[in-house]
């Protein structure tokens, strides 16, 4: 598939600083120090509705990875998949009686264009569910011919229990672990199951529904972990940087991912930090595809709001916490874009190298990016009264703004 187009990083001075980040695993912070060049794997889309800010706060976190390492020069790879063949989709299809691959195609489309306008970086790697399915099923049948997966009434089902490392990503308890799996795709009152915990690998085809030659597997579609796996397995190989996504995805996506690709290669782990985004919600509840309770990105654009306060309104929480979208929190980003476009659209002001290193020090810290709004409006207050005369500080405050928080001012 083919990811959207990047907008340009301005080079800034001095030196960029490594990132320490929360891993979901060990529960703590940990520096990432990965050498020249930087790995990472965010999940992306279900493609069944359109973009709404819950998910464009969680690629933006992510973004601002990617913007932190390429300040210290780093490559960085970045994999990123959609999931064009799952039971949300094809339901949603279904109910609406059209083609689900339409509904797939445009929805990604509507959110390479809701990427694009709030300037995240995109994946090097952009690769659908169905594209991967011929790299899948060779997986599937290595796992089975290694007795890590076992077969039931024709689906093929991954053993947990294969994998010593079972758990070691969300650090849940077994009953937590049985209620997620329930709420979150799996199906753990199944009977035949070894495990009510173990997740399907491969799914024989359904009447009425799209299958795929499967080899040696028969007919189907593949499990929703396994596609992960395999793209990031395909594309970055053991051992990267970062898995991502939102903490919904904790258990039992990335859970379950790194045990099919830890029992695959035999190392561990799959991924040095498993980060993950915290929640957005409206109205007191999480925002989500089939609450239906929605903000989306392609609807405020359309009502003519501006992409760049959209993604101050994002930046202005901590990536880790669990959020709220309201009418003030818009309100205050807008006003905000007004003032730093104000300041930094004087001739002349005051110096703010001493801004670039306060905005990098807040970004390599578990991505504080609340602190490094703070940093520049501490600025722009200053600048919007002053009577400096350094004239290189407003390019500079513009390309920091753009090259570490993705707003083009
Ligand atoms: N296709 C799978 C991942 S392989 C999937 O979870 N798709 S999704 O469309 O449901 O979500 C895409 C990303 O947005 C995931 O990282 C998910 O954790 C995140 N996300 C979904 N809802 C919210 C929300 N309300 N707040 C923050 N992030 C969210
Ligand atoms: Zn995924």
């Amino acid at each position: 598939m083919h990811a959207w187009p990047a907008s340009e990083v301005p080079a800034l001075p001095g030196k960029g600083r490594d990132l320490q980040i929360h891993d979901t695993a060990t529960q703590g912070t940990i520096t990432l120090a990965p050498g020249p060049v930087a790995r990472i794997y965010v999940c992306g889309i279900t493609p069944y509705d359109a973009t709404h800010i819950g998910h464009a706060a969680t690629y933006n976190a992510f973004d601002l990875v990617q913007r932190v390492w390429l300040d210290t020069k780093r490559q960085v790879i970045y994999v990123q998949n959609v999931t064009d063949v799952d039971d949300p989709l094809l339901e949603r299809a279904l109910r609406d009686n059209q083609d689900w691959t339409e509904l797939a195609e445009r929805e990604t489309a509507l959110f390479r264009e809701d990427m694009t306008a709030l300037r995240m970086l995109p994946p090097q790697h952009y690769i659908g569910a169905v594209e991967a399915i011929p790299g899948i099923v060779p997986l599937v049948e290595r796992l089975r011919d290694a007795g890590a997966a076992y077969e039931l009434d024709g689906d093929v089902y991954f053993s947990v229990e294969s994998d010593p490392n079972f758990g070691k990503v969300s650090n849940l308890d077994a009953e937590a672990m049985r209620l997620l799996s329930a709420e979150r795709g799996g199906d753990p009152d199944r009977v035949g199951k070894k495990n009510p915990l173990d997740p399907m690998l491969w799914m024989a085809a359904r009447p009425g529904e799209p299958s795929w030659d499967g080899g040696s597997l028969g007919r189907g579609r593949p499990g929703w972990h396994i596609e992960c796996v395999a793209i990031a397995l395909d594309h970055l190989g053991m051992t990267f940087d970062i898995q991502g996504g939102g903490s919904d995805l904790a258990f039992p996506h990335h859970e379950m991912g790194a045990s099919h690709a830890q029992v695959l290669t035999g190392e561990f782990p799959m991924a040095k930090a498993y980060v993950h985004a915290g929640m957005v919600a409206l109205h007191g509840e999480k925002m989500s595809k089939s609450k239906g309770n929605l903000v989306f990105v392609s609807a405020l654009r359309r009502a003519g709001v501006d992409p760049a306060a959209i993604r101050l309104a994002l930046l202005s929480h901590h990536y880790r916490a669990d959020w709220e979208w309201t009418d003030e929190v818009l309100a205050e980003a807008v006003a905000r874009l007004e003032r730093w476009r104000a300041a930094v659209s004087r001739p002349d002001g005051i110096a703010a190298d001493a801004l670039v290193e306060e905005v990098r020090e807040a970004l390599a810290n578990d991505l504080d990016a609340p602190a490094a709004l703070a940093a520049v409006d501490r600025w722009v207050e200053r600048q919007l009264v002053s009577d400096g005369d350094d004239e290189s500080a407003p390019g500079l405050v513009s390309r920091t703004v753009d090259a570490l928080l993705g707003v083009a001012l």
